[in-house]
């Protein structure tokens, strides 16, 4: 991570005092976690006694475009440039996900020598690499160094530096546009919300289409998944301020598709003409009949989360009493959020395991829960492990068969602690 002691403190985070799409000042707060550490700011052993860096982290929603966004600023330099841990291709999950995407948008659009395919927060390869195995040039875009010399090395020619609508004009002066860009689970993590998607609009093909995904406001609101809200995102995102941030830009929020990963995230289908079909319009009424569109829907949110604060520590509070030994799977940002929140740490959790191998060794951020392989599951045989990665909840238990087969037992935590 950059050394931040060489960042001045005010130059470290900002409140916003503004919607960071229309720049209302009409945000109401709806949610606040306290302030806490960065969720993928792992600690290194030799100093799990120097103080962390800690962020304000509460929830707003703007009254007039209907955005939901923390409201704390922290310099993206401190959240994703060196040593940033995340590395898609280690889940398999995500890039089965992810190369059905790429297979269904080569069969749909008549992509040949003369494409290019973008993806911003290209990481470490794992989504372009399938576009090159069918010859199709790539150009990935990830400020990270590490995931963007592991995408060099799988042949995806990769720019280590963040988009910016400045870059975006470089790319387009060298004659630069896209039939497709990718961007996945990186619209919500952008300070500069309104130059990300103009650079979008910069680059794209008069007939180009840029597919986005990002977790789904609904399912984080009704499941409770209060766990995935960390400093590096930024935004909540419902198709309702989805459809306002395009459009200011020239873009139009033309189609969607649910998707189940991540605990229930959209695919939008953006485009530089309007064309606006059925899927969008249902999600708009549909968002619209429920209130989102409004602050009434949020109103109880936090007493949710509260509540599953309270049952998960009841939990873990009577299996220690019992003298049951407890870890947990998955070093995921949403872990360290919930481990923060919940106040749990190596004091009620032995320790973490997680297949990152760019993980393991060090310590979960504030909770400062050693990350271990997965295998120390089999051979530690906790009675209990805590599903931090609880989105890869099914892929995970089938992983842990043996540990489960031997007696061991999981607490999945949302959208209720349930022990399986
Ligand atoms: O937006 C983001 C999401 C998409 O990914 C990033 N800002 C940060 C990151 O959030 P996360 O860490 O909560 O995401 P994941 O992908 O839910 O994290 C899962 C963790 O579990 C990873 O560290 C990998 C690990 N894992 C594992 O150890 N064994 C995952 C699988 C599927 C496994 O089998």
């Amino acid at each position: 991570m950059s050394d931040t002691s060489l960042m001045a403190k005010d130059r470290l985070s900002h409140t916003i005092t503004a919607c960071r799409s229309c720049g209302s000042v009409h945000l109401v707060e709806i949610l606040d976690l306290g302030t806490t550490p960065l969720a993928d700011r792992l600690v290194a052993p030799g100093k799990a006694d120097e103080p962390e860096l800690t962020f304000p982290l509460k929830v707003a929603v703007c009254q007039d475009c209907s955005l939901v966004q923390i409201t704390e600023t922290v310099a993206p330099e401190i959240l994703f440039a060196d040593a940033y841990p995340y590395y898609s291709s280690f889940s398999p999950a995500l890039l089965k996900h992810s190369r059905e995407n790429v297979l269904a948008r080569i069969a749909e659009r008549d992509l040949g020598e003369d494409s290019l395919v973008i993806e911003l927060a290209s990481n470490d390869g794992y989504l372009l690499k399938n576009y090159v195995e069918h010859g199709i040039d790539v150009l990935g875009i990830d400020p990270a160094d590490g995931p963007a010399d592991a995408a060099r090395k799988v042949g995806v020619p990769t720019m280590c530096d963040f988009f910016t609508l400045d870059l975006a004009k470089q790319l387009a002066a060298e004659g630069k546009s896209a039939d497709i860009i990718h961007g996945n689970n990186v619209l919500a993590h952008v300070a500069d919300t309104n130059g990300f998607v103009a650079g979008i609009a910069t680059l794209l093909k008069p007939n180009g289409v840029a597919v986005i995904e990002a977790p789904y406001l609904k399912p984080l609101i009704e499941h409770v998944e209060f766990d995935t809200i960390y400093h590096e995102h930024l935004l909540y995102l419902s198709v309702t301020a989805l459809d306002h941030l395009f459009r200011r830009h020239g873009l139009y929020l033309n189609h969607i598709e649910h998707l189940s990963i991540h605990g229930g995230s959209l695919r939008l289908f953006v485009e530089p003409f309007e064309n606006q079909k059925e899927s969008v319009k249902a999600a708009l009424a549909d968002e619209k009949n429920i209130g989102m569109t409004g602050t009434a829907y949020f109103e109880d949110f936090s007493a949710r989360v509260n509540r599953l604060r309270t049952d998960l520590v009841d939990m873990v509070t009577k299996l220690k009493s019992e003298g049951a030994s407890i870890a947990a799977y998955g070093a995921a940002a949403k872990g360290a959020t919930m481990l923060n929140y919940c106040g749990l740490s190596s004091k009620e959790l032995d320790f973490v395991v997680d297949r990152n191998v760019h993980k393991q060794g060090q310590m979960m951020p504030g909770a400062q829960l050693l990350v271990r392989e997965p295998e120390a599951l089999v051979t530690e045989q906790p009675d209990y492990v805590v599903m931090l990665a609880w989105n890869f909840a099914d892929e995970i238990l089938q992983q842990q068969s043996e540990y489960r087969e031997k007696g061991g037992k999981f607490i999945i935590p949302v959208p209720s602690p349930r022990i399986v």
